[in-house]
């Protein structure tokens, strides 16, 4: 069935709907209040994240204003029950998908009872025309906690200031013009109902369905549907003398263990992070018993290992660093700084000479980073990268956050990223309280990246990071002082540290997967050998889901293992959670999908050796411990103190950089 206009005259039918926006249809014999079951279907299957009533094309999906009139009944069932059998033949759809190529319509697995009950509310709303909804500002004291949750659960993606970054910008109406370069925006031109929707529902784009999943309170949902229509608040500084304030040293090095009691057991501990109660399990990766729960501050981030493995740095999201000790029997934190309000990296110096002496933290929030003592988390030097300018236009910009961190064991200097200005700097830390910068272009919205590991070598010279916004991976060599290239992967790539696996066929490569794209992609990473794949992609898996965080692999296993946290596809259109997938490393075919738990499951980690394979399950508070020959579950961890496992980190792979 073709549909009853053009795309032209849908066109002009906008025009006239956008020069009349205050003509309210016809609600002459029609009820104010749309009663059926269609709106709430429509909200919670997510169709409000892309599409609205306005009359304007959004750049995720045409407006619906006179869709029942533009096209009929019978291509609207079909297309709603399966837009890809629709587009095999049909020139509209095949229009439609062109001109939102970012954002094609999916299957949403709808009964025939849902496609009814939503063609039944747009022809409501074709004759009730747009119903605006009125904005209530927010009082003082839910301001205050609405940014305080804003914070704390939204402002990594959106930005501090809410110019947007993995996520679209979240800025008023007053703000779209000097937002014009950020996507989005215009939330007072959204509205509160369908702000309330999408925060509540989630979208097929990434953003967590935070109300359906209890990680909001329907009144939650509300405060902050209100709050991102208001402006932003500004975001105070943080220096040397709060961060020395707020320095503890618990237990001073010299009456902390002397020599390793636990004769190199401590190099298979994990460190599990137990987001949402601000602490990290250490855990005896041997005999899997819980050696303590340490309090590490809230959500806490990443751990990162210092050169010898025997510390863990711990970083969160309200920007505090913790230094564990894992030499007591019973590991513990026995130093402690807040250097940031919000921060996600942090990492330890490895170059010889420089053994386990300093760490550095990067701030998402003030724009700076800081470098410490290594063994006592003393402040020695901050500085700002809020003069960090768009790497490509020159232009200042409203936040320049610091993203992932590495450190090099060759040189000594960490390898930073600076989200927002595409920027890599070098930062040599010979004289750590006047650290010098070598700055290299990139890419802009740098985020997640790992070393290049090629075996049988030690050194490690390239690092490659994503560009995540720009749908890129960038090339850092770190030995010449130059950005190789930026290649182009797919949407939304987060390759979390990536992996270092040998294909049969391309040699050495390192592999990323992909938020918001169906594949994983392998990049040839050896130019000495393999010089007619380095810096290519040179393999492409197509995976069930686009929504992988996390990818991981290890010298001594042929498998390559990738969590599906967003939830995977399955082959009705439906989507599931739990579930993780393994590759084959020698066919590059998948082996097997693993379904773990019913609930989401996240990140992958290897014991030392490389025979198991630890995943966490995020929303069911447990760990499992997977056989990686075999791919049968071995244990699963459980105890009242695990509570929301997130990242987990083996003190041997994370000291030696082994993904
Ligand atoms: Fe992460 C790594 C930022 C959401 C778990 N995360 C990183 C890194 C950055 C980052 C910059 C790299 C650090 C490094 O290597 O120095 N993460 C962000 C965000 O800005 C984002 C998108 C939104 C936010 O508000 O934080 C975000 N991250 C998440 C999650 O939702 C995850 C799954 C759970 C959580 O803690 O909230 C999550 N991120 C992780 C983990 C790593 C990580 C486990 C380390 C992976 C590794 O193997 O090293």
């Amino acid at each position: 069935m073709k549909p009853k206009r053009s795309y032209k005259i849908l066109g002009l039918g906008m025009l006239v709907a956008f020069l009349f926006p205050m003509v309210k249809g016809n609600l002459v014999g029609q009820e104010k209040e749309y009663k059926g079951k269609g709106k709430e279907i429509f909200n919670n299957k997510a169709c409000i994240a892309c599409h609205d009533f306005s009359g304007t094309d959004k750049p995720t999906g045409p407006s619906l204003k006179g869709v029942t009139t533009r096209v009929s009944e019978d291509w609207l069932k079909k297309w709603l029950k399966n837009p890809d059998e629709v587009k095999k033949t049909d020139k509209y759809a095949q229009e439609l998908d062109k001109k939102f190529p970012t954002s094609n319509m999916v299957n949403l697995g709808l009964s025939d009872q849902e496609i009814k009950d939503i063609i039944d509310y747009l022809k409501w709303m074709d004759k009730a025309g747009t119903v605006a909804t009125e904005f209530k500002p927010l009082s003082s004291q839910e301001f205050e906690k609405a940014k305080y949750i804003y914070f704390n659960k939204c402002s990594g993606c959106h930005g501090a200031k809410r110019w947007g970054a993995t996520g679209p910008s979240l800025l008023p109406n007053s703000h779209i013009k000097q937002a014009k370069e950020y996507p989005g925006g215009g939330t007072r031109d959204k509205g509160t109902e369908a702000l309330k929707a999408i925060i509540w529902n989630g979208t097929p784009a990434g953003m967590p369905p935070w109300g359906k999943e209890g990680m909001l309170t329907p009144e939650e949902v509300d405060l902050m549907a209100r709050y991102v229509q208001m402006d932003p608040p500004p975001v105070p500084k943080l220096e040397m003398k709060e961060a020395k304030q707020s320095w503890e040293l618990i237990v001073k090095p010299e009456d902390r263990p002397q020599s390793d009691p636990t004769k190199g057991r401590f190099l298979n501990y994990f460190g599990v992070i137990l987001r949402d109660a601000g602490k990290v399990a250490i855990i005896d990766g041997t005999t899997k018993q819980l050696l303590n729960v340490v309090d590490s501050g809230f959500a806490t981030h990443i751990l990162r290992s210092s050169h010898s493995g025997r510390y863990f740095y711990t970083i969160g999201r309200d920007g505090r660093v913790g230094l564990i000790d894992l030499w007591f029997d019973k590991p513990k934190l026995v130093a402690k700084v807040r250097t940031c309000w919000d921060a996600r990296s942090v990492d330890s110096s490895k170059a010889p000479g420089y053994e386990d002496k300093y760490a550095i933290v990067g701030c998402y929030t003030p724009n700076q980073y800081w470098i410490l003592d290594g063994q006592t988390l003393e402040p020695l030097s901050l500085k700002s990268v809020e003069d960090s300018k768009d790497w490509a236009t020159g232009n200042k910009l409203p936040e320049v956050r610091v993203a992932s961190i590495v450190a090099s064991e060759d040189e000594p200097f960490w390898v930073i990223n600076l989200k927002e200005s595409g920027w890599v700097y070098l930062v040599d830390y010979r004289d750590p309280k006047n650290p010098k910068e070598t700055r290299l272009k990139a890419d802009n919205f740098l985020h997640d990246g790992g070393w290049v590991k090629v075996p049988g070598k030690q050194e490690k010279r390239y690092f490659l990071v994503a560009a995540n916004a720009k749908n890129k991976m960038c090339i850092v060599d770190t030995k010449e002082h130059k950005v190789i290239n930026c290649l182009d992967v797919g949407k939304i790539p987060h390759p979390g540290r990536g992996a270092n696996i040998v294909d049969p066929q391309y040699g050495p490569v390192y592999v990323t997967g992909h938020i918001g794209d169906e594949k994983l992609v392998y990049i040839g990473v050896d130019p000495e050998k393999y010089p007619q794949y380095a810096w290519k992609v040179v393999r492409e898996i197509p995976v069930k889901s686009a929504g992988n965080l996390f990818v991981k692999s290890h010298p001594n296993s042929n498998h390559l293992w990738f969590d599906m946290p967003l939830s995977s596809k399955q082959e009705n259109g439906t989507f599931v959670n739990g579930q993780v997938g393994v590759i084959d490393i020698k066919t590059g075919k998948i082996l097997k999908y693993i379904q773990v738990s019913p609930k989401r499951v996240v990140h992958l980690e290897y014991d030392k050796d490389g025979k198991e394979v630890w995943i966490s399950g995020w929303l069911d508070n447990k760990i499992y411990v997977y056989d990686d020959k075999t791919l049968e579950l071995k244990k699963v961890i459980t105890g009242d103190w695990i509570k929301t496992p997130t990242g987990k980190f083996n003190v041997y792979n994370t000291s030696k950089d082994i993904y």
